[in-house]
């Protein structure tokens, strides 16, 4: 249980305070932001929102005043030691935040992380971390509702269901609870029209990605049980699609969706890297096969940056530790 009068002390202590989240963010990265950001607002705080990678232009829509900034050296290395307390949300290892590790490592600032993901690493004391919710925007929702007098608005609303439905898959992973639907409950009481947020998340996509996952999808291959399928991206599907990292969100779901298997795979080269998005739906922890190439992420979805191999070599290695790992829970 999350010590929510604990965060709301420390709030009140402090005036100013910054906000980051991990790159390449999602919509609970955002929404989780945003909410907080509005709420220290409410409250007459100082609050910047700095991310080391730009919000995707799909949840554009939800930062209304465009107050989220992208970090950059010069204008926010002094920047970020003059804040009090800083906000690592939607992530808990500070790789996770690219080229602002080292300046948020180094800040004497209060640092407190919320977040929803397995094996914290220990940057601060407070460490709020609870894998329990299916979103990040759902602890933050409790976090303010936990405020007596917080009352909720339509824009906070709206960024805790992007929150939610992309976290929780438009509600059918694994940790969808009644609990998430009840807060959904409330917030499309509080004027949130799913069509129109699910609209413009998913639904405004560019041509140019539809035809990229037309790629992605003529790439599938299983190994020979159809328990594990994969796909694979090059560098050139994402130029000759004139496409870029955030359009490949959501395609690893597609490999989930054949019968009988259990873990899905992305394989997307990057310049000197690959990257290798996991999921599994039951109980295939695929957090534990990341772990062993020093990744992370949930037991049902995580992520693997390989260097120095290229996209087949790197198949090659993740299929036989992920086939290994299948072969012992058979034993
Ligand atoms: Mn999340």
């Amino acid at each position: 249980m999350l010590d929510f009068t604990k965060i709301l002390q420390i709030i009140q202590k402090y005036n100013s305070f910054l906000i980051t989240t991990h790159l390449n963010p999602d919509a609970d990265a955002i929404g989780s932001e945003l909410a907080l950001h509005d709420y220290l607002r409410i409250l007459g705080k100082k609050v910047s929102v700095i991310n080391a990678d730009a919000t995707p232009y799909t949840l554009e829509f939800l930062d209304r005043d465009r107050i989220i900034e992208t970090y950059d050296n010069k204008k926010h290395r002094e920047k970020i030691n003059s804040f009090d307390v800083l906000f690592a949300l939607d992530f808990n290892q500070l790789k996770r935040i690219g080229v602002m590790e080292n300046v948020f490592r180094q800040s004497n600032a209060l640092k407190i992380c919320i977040d929803h993901h397995e094996e914290p690493e220990n940057f601060t004391e407070y460490l709020f971390v609870d894998i329990s919710y299916a979103s990040t925007g759902e602890i933050i929702f409790d976090l303010l509702k936990s405020d007596n007098s917080f009352q909720l608005d339509l824009p906070i609303a709206e960024a805790i269901y992007a929150a939610i439905i992309t976290d929780t898959g438009s509600f059918r992973f694994e940790r969808t609870s009644p609990k998430t639907h009840l807060t959904a409950a409330e917030l499309i009481s509080a004027g949130v029209n799913p069509k129109t947020i699910y609209e413009k998340i998913y639904d405004q996509g560019s041509l140019n990605r539809l035809k990229l996952l037309a790629s992605a999808l003529k790439s599938i291959n299983c190994n020979s049980d159809q328990s594990i399928c994969y796909m694979r991206i090059t560098l050139d599907d994402l130029r000759q699609n004139n496409c870029g990292e955030a359009d490949l969100e959501g395609f690893v779901n597609y490999c989930l969706s054949v019968k009988g298997t259990k873990i899905g795979m992305l394989f997307q080269e990057l310049e000197d890297t690959v990257k290798v998005s996991l999921r599994s739906s039951g109980n295939f922890p695929v957090n534990k096969i990341a772990n062993q190439f020093n990744g992370g992420g949930h037991f049902n979805a995580a992520g693997i940056r390989i260097k120095g191999r290229n996209l087949d070599e790197a198949i090659e290695m993740i299929l036989s530790a992920a086939q290994s790992y299948l072969n012992k829970e058979e034993e």
